[in-house]
């Protein structure tokens, strides 16, 4: 196993900028999501968990009311008053002042300024939300380093309300929560309408979860992720008419859908069919992770990448054929792929036999080489505890 250099290497370029030590580092991983995509802002379930690649931070205090940012990645540097956490035109330096703006919005002090240097292994627009990654370890630092009494959850909806007023992305919960509350060897199973939790074993002791990233970027992800959320809604105020008490798709069945097919522009049909199904996957899914049958959770992997692909259209083609060669391979070594995350671009998620898992990067990367001409990037995760210090 590869040693972890991040925590080192993000330390030493925190002295080699600011030029002393940091007071401790902090580790916030990205994330996976087994099955439930585009329920969480739906009030749905999701099923997601925090994994061994993450974004570290070397943070220390100032005296005076500066906060310095270094982005060790990309070796870029940005600054800002803690009086005065205004949107950048710096992307990347959003994502952190959103979180002192965030955190004292919601009334907690941060009395004085800091130095901050970060990076690490989660790839960018990969759908391993390295941007939620990057909110919850600041959030969790300032937190640490200001003594501020915020719990875990808070942070969560912290760091949410961070992307959508600093980063444009009117995302769920999923990817934050999955951030902070990420436990070694298990999955979260979290109801994103009350936001209540549990996590459950995913044994993996015979299999292995093999990411395959597509390497496209949809330019437009945002804006068109931000467009499905307005359908959804669409479709609930419609729905309504006919179910006067319904606050969200969570409250809908499929059947219900299809009976009132007729009152629905054709769009926004195709999108609550899919939420609904996608909702009854997810606890379907759960039953066969109880039950230990990961062949069965696998086959309903298929099944969310179809819908998320025809009815959703978060697909693009590239993810379409990764989808399709994984399903190919024999069942009794590919359980189950599909796209995971946002969509628009990003990665495959597949649960592989452990004997398999060679073969089986060995044919995918072979495959997409010959269809598009261009190296398939794949990375064998593992589930990991959430945000955290390390150092
Ligand atoms: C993105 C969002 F940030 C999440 O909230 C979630 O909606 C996901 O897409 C789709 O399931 O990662």
């Amino acid at each position: 196993m590869p040693v972890n250099t991040y925590p080192d290497k993000i330390a030493e370029a925190f002295v080699h900028v600011f030029g002393k030590k940091p007071s401790f580092i902090v580790r916030a991983p990205g994330r996976i999501n087994l099955i439930g995509e585009h329920t969480d802002y739906n009030n749905g379930f999701v099923l997601p968990a925090a994994i061994d690649k993450a974004i570290y931070f070397a943070i220390a205090p100032r005296t005076d009311r500066l906060c310095k940012l270094y982005a060790a990645d990309l070796d870029d540097a940005y600054e800002f008053s803690v009086d005065k956490p205004l949107k950048s035109s710096k992307s990347w330096a959003n994502y952190l002042i959103g979180m002192v703006s965030e955190l004292e919005a919601n009334g907690h002090v941060i009395d004085k300024g800091f130095e901050v240097a970060f990076g690490g292994d989660v790839p960018n627009g990969a759908g391993l939300s390295s941007s939620a990654a990057v909110e919850s370890g600041m959030g969790f630092a300032l937190r640490k380093m200001f003594a501020l009494n915020v719990p875990r959850l808070e942070l969560a909806l912290t760091a949410q309300r961070a992307e959508h007023n600093f980063a444009g992305l009117q995302c769920g919960i999923m990817d934050m929560f999955a951030s902070i509350h990420g436990q070694e060897n298990a999955v979260i199973r979290l109801d994103c309408r009350d936001l209540s939790f549990e996590y459950f074993p995913f044994d993996l002791s015979h299999y292995k979860i093999v990411l395959c990233n597509s390497g496209v970027k949809h330019t437009l992800a945002e804006s068109a992720y931000n467009t499905r959320r307005l359908e959804c809604e669409e479709g609930v105020a419609i729905l309504k008419e006919f179910y006067p008490t319904i606050e969200s798709l969570r409250d809908v069945t499929l059947a219900q859908v299809e009976d009132h097919r007729a009152a629905l522009p054709d769009n926004v049909y195709r999108r609550c069919r899919y939420v609904t199904a996608e909702i009854a996957r997810v606890v379907a899914a759960c039953e066969d992770l109880q039950k230990g049958d990961l062949a069965a959770f696998g086959q309903k992997m298929y099944a969310t990448h179809e819908g998320l692909s025809k009815d959703y259209e978060v697909s693009c083609d590239e993810l379409d054929f990764l989808v399709q060669q994984a399903h190919q391979l024999p069942v009794e070594e590919v359980l189950g792929s599909r796209l995971m995350g946002g969509g628009f671009g990003g990665c495959t998620i597949s649960i592989v036999k452990t004997e398999a898992v060679d073969r089986f990067i060995e044919s995918m990367s072979l495959a997409y080489a010959n269809q598009y001409q261009r190296n398939l990037a794949t990375y064998v995760v593992t589930i990991t505890d959430g945000v955290g210090v390390v150092a």
